[in-house]
């Protein structure tokens, strides 16, 4: 059963998608993946988020670009915690558009928003939700953070020589 459900507004979301693959699958989290817009096909959302939550996704992340609704409206069928991803790969005003429409969410209904593009610490965020109760996520974040401490000493020691 997949914990984690990350849910793109368009395949021209998957550049913000490979990011977030690419960390659940480094910390061996199964997930589920799915196209489905808030705007084009909202009946397919509600259908989605209802079925993914009693079915016992702990954490949603919602991509989306534009007037982003996604992030919101996942959030308001679900109690779960939803992390938004604001996309400016289609965006002519450099994403300013998805952030205001993801982070300005009316009182009542939270949504997490991460940087644009942010797809990497939106699956670090959903992680470290899930390692609350779970030892084991815990103490692999933990050694993630370890081992990014040591890459950036390892940089500065070369930075430094190289002056
Ligand atoms: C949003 O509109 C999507 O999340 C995407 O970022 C943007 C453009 O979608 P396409 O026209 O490329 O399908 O809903």
């Amino acid at each position: 059963m997949s914990e984690i459900a990350v849910i793109l507004g368009s395949d021209s979301d998957r550049n913000v998608f490979e990011k977030i693959a690419r960390v659940l699958v480094d910390f061996d989290i199964s997930y589920e993946q799915r196209i489905i817009s808030a705007h084009r096909t909202p009946d397919a959302l509600r259908d989605y988020v209802l079925e993914a939550d009693s079915r016992g996704v702990k954490v949603f992340i919602a991509v989306a670009g534009m007037a982003a609704a996604l992030p919101g409206a996942v959030a308001s069928f679900t109690t779960k915690p939803v992390i938004g991803v604001p996309a400016a790969s289609q965006s002519p005003v450099l994403g300013f558009d998805s952030v205001f429409s993801i982070l300005q969410m009316p009182p009542g209904v939270p949504v997490a928003a991460v940087a644009v593009n942010g797809g990497k610490n939106a699956a670090l965020l959903s992680i470290e939700i899930l390692a609350i109760s779970n030892k084991t996520l815990e103490e692999r974040l933990g050694a993630f953070r370890r081992r990014q401490k040591e890459t950036v000493r390892e940089k500065d020691e070369k930075f430094r020589k190289e002056g």
